[in-house]
């Protein structure tokens, strides 16, 4: 089988990887030149363990190329970003459609369409399907379109991509089964076929399910902070419960999928989702939550933020909190060191914290686990830490620890 991949970034290099390993034939299309040109030499230019090996391979075997331009193929898979916009909460389908337009040319009778993109509720029937009808094809009989949303987690894509299931969501029924035909060359997961709004609307719902339920945490540790309870004791014992699950509190939901991706849903029905909407708005009013509560602990002086990317282990910085509750914090006057060594790994941790006068934790890595307290007690002005991911178990007496779980003591 030949496959034509639109968009080699994290989502279409590895997938066009995979297929390679099972005999099919992969150009990967790129606008941008100097990929193209690195991918042909056989590098990659993202970081994905596993990923450099197989392309290396895959371009010595001649069963991988990229290329500026589409080519023909039995199936085309669009992998291209689809950003956020705020003005009405959707999202971009510019990239989706010209990457669409862009096949039209080479696309025969008996192909497949692949959107993998994610996209909002509705988007496959009523803006994409269009495209095709309008260059004479009839979806379902001599062209096959469907909507395939990925759900893999960056770090283990190689691993997800070949094991984890798959929403397959054709136009027809014809479209899944010749698109679940496309996976089933390298899908070890199960292939599960619908309707392609069904599967926009799940890969929707799955990232706003884990927002709202962030909300519901992010809520009680607010009304703990009001009302002198700890939050985070309530969260492990009621966790306890064979059937509850609240999740951890926090500085504020970042990323590229939580952050946005409910919006998409919002958009279409602003009336009736009502919790989707709430649910975001709390979570993007937690970098308030802290600041306040940074200005309840420190007047004046120097912040050490201990974290920038949106979550652990990762260098991965978009939409995080942390930048707007830096920018906030600057705005009070207070001046403001940072050290992340995924982000920044030139940084160096004893000079951000010297004459500190509060280090705050807003991004769960490891390296934050076990810190330097001898360090923070020789190099603070005031050895105070908040720790709004809750990492910190115990710490020495000489040294103050607020979490979510205890800011009514401030
Ligand atoms: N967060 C909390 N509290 C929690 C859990 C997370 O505040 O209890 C915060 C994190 O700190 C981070 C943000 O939420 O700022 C998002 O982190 P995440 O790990 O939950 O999600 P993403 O955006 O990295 O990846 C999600 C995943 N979706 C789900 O878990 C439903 C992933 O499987 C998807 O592949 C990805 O979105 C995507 O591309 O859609």
């Amino acid at each position: 089988m030949k496959i034509c991949i639109i968009g080699q970034g994290y989502i279409g290099l590895p997938t066009a990887a995979l297929f390679t390993t099972k005999d099919c034939d992969v150009v990967g299309v790129d606008i941008n030149e100097e990929v193209v040109n690195t991918l042909n030499e056989g590098d990659i230019h993202i970081e994905e363990p596993g990923l450099s090996e197989v392309i290396k391979k895959a371009v010595e075997n001649g069963k991988y190329h990229a290329s500026l331009t589409p080519e023909k193929a039995d199936a085309f898979i669009i992998t291209v970003p689809t950003p956020y916009i705020s003005e009405n909460y959707s999202c971009d389908l510019s990239y989706v459609k010209s990457a669409c337009e862009s096949i039209i040319p080479y696309l025969e009778k008996g192909n497949t369409v692949i959107i993998e993109s994610t996209i909002a509720p509705m988007s496959t029937d009523e803006e994409i399907k269009p495209i095709f009808e309008n260059a004479g094809f009839t979806i379902g009989e001599d062209l096959y379109l469907a909507h395939c949303p990925e759900r893999v987690l960056p770090g283990k894509i190689m691993y997800e991509l070949v094991h984890n299931h798959r929403i397959i969501g054709g136009i027809t029924e014809k479209c899944s089964q010749k698109a679940s035909e496309v996976y089933g060359q390298f899908v070890e997961g199960e292939l599960m076929q619908t309707e392609a709004k069904t599967a926009e609307m799940s890969k929707c719902m799955e990232n706003t399910f884990r927002d709202v339920n962030i909300a519901l945490a992010n809520e009680l540790a607010k009304i703990c902070a009001e009302i002198g309870v700890n939050a985070l004791e309530v969260i492990e014992l009621a966790n306890k419960h064979p059937r509850v699950n609240i999740h951890t509190p926090g500085p504020g939901v970042g990323g590229h999928c939580l952050a946005i991706d409910p919006y998409f849903i919002y958009a279409k029905a602003p009336e009736t989702a009502k919790i989707i909407k709430l649910s975001r708005d709390t979570n993007k009013s937690m970098p308030d939550f802290v600041v306040e509560n940074v200005e309840k602990i420190l007047n004046n002086g120097k912040i050490t933020v201990l974290g920038l990317s949106y979550k652990g282990n990762t260098g991965d910085d978009r939409e995080s909190p942390s930048y707007e509750i830096i920018a906030k914090l600057k705005d009070l006057g207070y001046e403001i060191s940072d050290f992340d060594p995924h982000v920044k790994p030139e940084g160096d941790f004893s000079e951000a914290i010297k004459d500190s006068g509060l280090i705050l934790i807003l991004s769960d890595h490891d390296e934050f686990k076990e810190l330097d307290y001898n360090l923070i007690t020789e190099e603070m002005e005031n050895p105070i830490i908040f720790d709004t991911k809750a990492i910190l178990k115990e710490v020495p007496e000489d040294i103050t620890l607020y979490n979510f779980g205890n800011l009514y003591e401030i």
